[in-house]
């Protein structure tokens, strides 16, 4: 019999990479969705006939605790959250509510129903923040700059809170920026890969990015979740830093994926102030030494792979399906 798995935030762009990674491991794996209006379920259609989907909702503790008994899982990966930045500066409190007292009701539940059930929290290199330390480990401390790197603050020391209460197996996980053809296209990777793919196509000819000076430690979301994985594999839950230790520009990232399709970037780019944050994350890089040394993981998808591979799905996808792709912040 294999282990039964529980994630939250199973229709996001992480919840796809660890599902399939853990049926492919020989787990049951349970996904947590919230009910919408209308399904979400394009990263998981490939998974559906292999998964159970169960609706819970990180604001409704007694949703959470009614799986959790069902179920009775080996692990649980708490990925759901408000995860773009821009819009915990429109709504703080629900993303407080969300991405801080979410991860106390999803601690809480497991308490409540077996302490033996590991767990992982999706915290953020966000957390650093104005950055007191380069590169970012684990003891470097936290300076959030918005409402989300506040609330994925919370979120860790709640983790560790409960490991040192209750002795429970809670592993926080603070990742550097992952991406992959399955990113929602709000955020900067696939905004530009979808935006090359529209305009090597012929659809449009501007993109309007906000600060290109901006520097992330950007990796492949494939990569990342083998490291949640591994974090629960441990004899002893801790903090581990996964990132690829190397930095690229807003600038850089939108020269390498113009050059990809043959296309000289500064033609197409224009500065729109909406993009433009009220407080900008300058430069992010961390040191996963920890990880390497510890969990015996390391990153195997470079940064100028990762754009190659999300601009060539974006070519193929615009060309099956030229739909406008609506104005997002
Ligand atoms: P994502 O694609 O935005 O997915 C977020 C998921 O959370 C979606 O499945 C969403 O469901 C779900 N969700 C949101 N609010 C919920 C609620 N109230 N109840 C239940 N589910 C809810 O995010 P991601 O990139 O996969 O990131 C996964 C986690 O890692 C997030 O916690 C994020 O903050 C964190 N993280 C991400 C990165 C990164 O670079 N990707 C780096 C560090 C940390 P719907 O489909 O219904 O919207
Ligand atoms: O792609 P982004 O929106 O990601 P951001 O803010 O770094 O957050 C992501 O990574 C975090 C990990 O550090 C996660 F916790 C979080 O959930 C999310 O996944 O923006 C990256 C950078 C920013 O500095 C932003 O100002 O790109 C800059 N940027 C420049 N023009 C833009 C744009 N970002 C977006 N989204 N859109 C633009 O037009």
């Amino acid at each position: 019999m294999g282990k039964r798995a529980i994630i939250t935030g199973i229709t996001g762009q992480d919840g796809s990479y660890l599902a399939e990674l853990l049926l492919d491991s020989g787990y049951e794996v349970t996904g947590i969705v919230r009910r919408l209006s209308a399904s979400n379920y394009w990263r998981i259609e490939h998974l559906l006939d292999r998964i159970t989907l169960r609706p819970a909702d990180l604001l409704d503790q007694l949703s959470l605790v009614r799986v959790i008994q069902d179920v009775r899982p080996h692990e649980f990966y708490n990925l759901a959250a408000m995860s773009f930045v821009p819009a915990s500066w429109d709504q703080p409190l629900l993303t407080g509510d969300y991405n801080a007292q979410g991860c106390t009701r999803v601690l809480e539940a497991i308490r409540q129903v077996d302490t033996g059930i590991r767990v992982y929290q999706a915290s953020s290199s966000e957390m650093y923040g104005r950055v007191r330390e380069v590169p970012q480990t684990e003891q470097t401390p936290f300076y959030p700059r918005s409402p989300y790197g506040v609330s994925k603050v919370f979120g860790h020391y709640i983790t560790v809170n409960y490991r040192e209460s209750y002795g429970m197996f809670a592993a926080s996980g603070i990742l550097f920026n992952h991406e992959s053809p399955r990113r929602g296209l709000e955020f900067v990777t696939r905004k530009v890969t979808d935006g090359v793919a529209r305009i090597k196509l012929g659809l449009t000819d501007q993109l309007g990015l906000g600060n290109l000076d901006a520097r992330r430690d950007w990796g492949f979301a494939g990569d990342y979740v083998r490291a949640m994985w591994m974090m629960l594999q441990q004899e002893k839950a801790d903090d581990y830093v996964i990132a690829t230790g190397v930095s690229h520009s807003v600038r850089e990232l939108v020269e390498v994926a113009f050059r990809h399709v043959g296309l000289d970037w500064q033609k197409y780019v224009r500065l729109d102030p909406a993009f433009l944050r009220p407080a900008e994350v300058d430069h992010l890089i961390g040191d996963a030494s920890k990880a390497r040394r510890v969990l015996g993981w390391e990153p195997k998808v470079s940064f100028e792979r990762l754009i190659a591979m999300m601009v060539d799905a974006d070519l193929a996808r615009v060309a099956a399906q030229p739909a406008p792709a609506g104005a997002v912040r």
